[in-house]
């Protein structure tokens, strides 16, 4: 697919823009994307803390990185999804692995961090309430670089389908943002120049189908006050079929269709 995109990479790692932007104010971060990105020793040995994040499927990558970062004698720390579904593998190559959403208690962790009382594993059970976490830093990204940009409205789903980890790792009850937060990670991009693609990355955007609509009606007056600079598309299980009204809103909020039937077929039909 890359081959086909004049871009670099499809989405950013919104995973490690959340963490960034819970980390202290006072730390300087920079963000290395391994999708696009060469990670060179000069950039480990810049940082006192190496903070991975990946999916099972890049786990390779991710191992490497920390080995190399313990190898040139830094200390790392690893989250997200793949060390949420097997911490005790990456126990082995990472100081300090984290299990599951550190949203509301990450400035602890920071705090330990730099008393240098860290523990080796946090294994978060509570679900944060997402309605407290902080706009993802938007700006370490190399913003042209992505063909699509990533927002997220709620974790969680309330199905139970077999290969999925989301359950396990983000719980049946969805959890959601405000719609006024998420209009404030769009001002954020916007403000950042962004004019395209926006992916709401939820497990399943109509997880709370209340909310959904609520968030819908909010980003029709959003985009109609900003002359409508994004095209949004998401996640949502088929029930969404029953629910016309909500589907309505969301194409008046310019979310696209992109079955072979409907003729959109992603940036090319938006850009032009
Ligand atoms: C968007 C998305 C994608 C996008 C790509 C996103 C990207 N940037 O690469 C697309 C659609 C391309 C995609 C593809 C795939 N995906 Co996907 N994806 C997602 C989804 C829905 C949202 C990701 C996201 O942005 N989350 C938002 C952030 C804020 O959440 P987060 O990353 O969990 O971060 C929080 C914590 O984990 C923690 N954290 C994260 N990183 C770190 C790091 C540190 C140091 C610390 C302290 C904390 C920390 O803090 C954050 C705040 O709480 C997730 C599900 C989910 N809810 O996350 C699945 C998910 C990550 N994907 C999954 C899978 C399986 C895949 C595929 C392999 C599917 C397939 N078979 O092809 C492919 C792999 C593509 C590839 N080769 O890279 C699985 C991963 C399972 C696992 N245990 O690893 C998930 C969990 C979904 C599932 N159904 O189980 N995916
Ligand atoms: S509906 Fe989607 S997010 Fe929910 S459990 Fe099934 S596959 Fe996972």
């Amino acid at each position: 697919m890359m081959e086909l995109i004049p871009e670099e990479t499809i989405h950013p790692p919104l995973g490690l823009l959340t963490v960034a932007a819970l980390c202290p104010k006072d730390w300087t971060i920079r963000l290395i994307d391994r999708s696009f990105e060469d990670l060179k020793d000069a950039d480990i040995l810049w940082a006192d803390l190496v903070m991975v994040s990946g999916m099972r499927v890049q786990k390779d990558d991710m191992r490497r990185t920390l080995l190399r970062a313990r190898r040139l004698g830094k200390r790392t720390m690893v989250g997200g999804p793949y060390a949420s579904s097997e911490p005790q593998v990456l126990l082995k190559e990472a100081d300090h692995v984290i299990v599951g959403e550190p949203d509301e208690v990450f400035h602890e962790i920071a705090a330990e961090l730099e008393r240098g009382s860290a523990k080796r594993l946090y294994d978060i059970k509570d679900k944060p309430d997402v309605s407290k976490t902080p706009v993802p830093r938007f700006d370490l990204l190399k913003i042209k670089k992505y063909a699509s940009m990533s927002v997220q409205f709620s974790r969680g789903c309330p199905f139970q389908c077999e290969f999925c980890d989301i359950i396990t790792i983000y719980g049946r009850k969805p959890r959601t943002k405000a719609p006024s937060q998420l209009t404030a990670e769009l001002d954020a991009l916007f403000a950042l120049g962004w004019r395209d693609q926006v992916f709401i990355v939820d497990d399943n955007f109509i997880g709370n189908h209340k909310r959904a609509f609520e968030l819908a009606q909010s980003l029709q007056e959003w985009q109609q006050s900003h002359g409508t600079p994004f095209l949004f598309y998401t996640e949502a299980s088929m029930d969404l079929a029953q629910r016309p009204e909500l589907i309505e809103a969301m194409v008046k909020a310019n979310f696209f269709d992109s079955s072979p039937k409907s003729g959109m077929v992603g940036n090319g039909v938006f850009r032009q």
